[in-house]
């Protein structure tokens, strides 16, 4: 188990140890044990997460049987964070996907037609950290009008995606994928029907800012569009400003690379967190509550409307 401590480390990119400068590190590193001191945490990327830097300690202790089970490790390192991804028709849901594995698995189209008709689910193992993610790539959205039978439909089957989650370990976080552009209106009432009214603020949301490549440094977009964000109440709890296409002859192949990063070290801060879900029965109780207010508003009929809810 000791040594799995190390191999964990190894696994950042980072020798144990390697702080230390010496024609016989050996020697140091003896000497180090001996006073119970373990390696330095790497700050380097891949980075390593709270978590894994956790059991990475109690691998090292001295004591053995202070040390953790294969089981809780193989547990910690083996369990799954379901994320979904959503937002409007074509700003780059399902080139996320693939920018997230590193391979084209999910088909990604430029035509006006929403491309992804129905969710799907893209299990992937990110090699270099033995991460795995279930990654749900949902039908666009497009501008909600309650006549547009697609976006009904769309609505019907993320809901009944998010439900299904609660079975699967719950989920770790949506991603809201938006196009680095004005934050329209509709932009506004995907957020509002997706985070609050399908997942009633239960699950952690993190922006993605798509089509930055041609930015000098694709955070400016953050920082000159940070209080729009704000003004259009969106709340999210992380986000990430980056580009999902590497460009003819690979021109923004380094733009590319330092979006996968930040997407991924996303990813293992919104993993490390634990899973929520959305009970059905408890969203149809809060539903009904919000329909009661909408529908019956006058004090007068406030009591009517207390029956009401307390008769369903
Ligand atoms: N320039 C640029 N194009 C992008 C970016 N992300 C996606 N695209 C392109 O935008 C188009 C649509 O991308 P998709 O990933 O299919 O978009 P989607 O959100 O999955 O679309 P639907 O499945 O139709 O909802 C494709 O041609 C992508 O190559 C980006 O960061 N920059
Ligand atoms: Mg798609």
């Amino acid at each position: 188990m000791f040594a799995r401590g190390l191999i964990i480390q190894i696994l950042s990119g980072r020798h144990p140890w390697s702080e230390i400068i010496s024609e016989r590190p050996e020697l140091h590193i003896v000497v180090m044990i001996s006073r119970g001191h373990g390696p330095q945490r790497p700050n380097s990327h891949p980075a390593i997460i709270d978590p894994d830097w956790d059991i990475i300690q109690r691998c090292l202790l001295r004591k053995p049987e202070l040390r953790p089970l294969a089981d809780e490790v193989l547990c910690a390192r083996t369990k799954t964070r379901n994320f979904i991804m959503f937002g409007e028709a074509g700003v780059g849901k399902s080139a996320l996907v693939n920018l997230i594995a590193g391979e084209d698995l999910a088909e990604t189209s430029a035509s006006a037609q929403i491309c992804t008709l129905k969710s799907t689910e893209y299990p992937v193992t990110v090699s270099d950290s033995l991460f795995h993610v279930n990654l749900f790539d949902t039908m666009g959205l497009d501008s909600p009008t309650m006549n547009n039978a697609g976006y009904l439909d769309a609505l019907v089957k993320a809901h009944k995606l998010i439900v299904s989650l609660k079975n699967r370990g719950g989920i770790h976080g949506l991603l809201f994928c938006i196009k680095a552009s004005r934050v329209s209106n509709t932009v506004q009432q995907n957020y509002r029907l997706f985070y609050e009214f399908l997942c009633q603020e239960q699950v952690p949301l993190a922006l993605v800012i798509t089509n930055l490549e041609n930015e000098e440094n694709m955070e400016d977009w953050w920082t000159m569009n940070k209080a729009h964000i704000e003004n259009a109440r969106i709340v999210p709890v992380t986000h990430v400003c980056i580009t999902t296409i590497r460009g003819y002859q690979n021109a923004y192949e380094a733009r590319y690379i330092e979006s996968r990063k930040k997407v991924l070290n996303m990813l293992k801060e919104l993993g490390s967190c634990d899973a929520c879900s959305v009970d059905e029965s408890v969203w149809f109780a809060r539903m009904s509550k919000k329909l009661g207010e909408f529908l019956v508003p006058t004090k007068e009929l406030g009591k009517n409307r207390q029956k009401m809810l307390q008769a369903a």
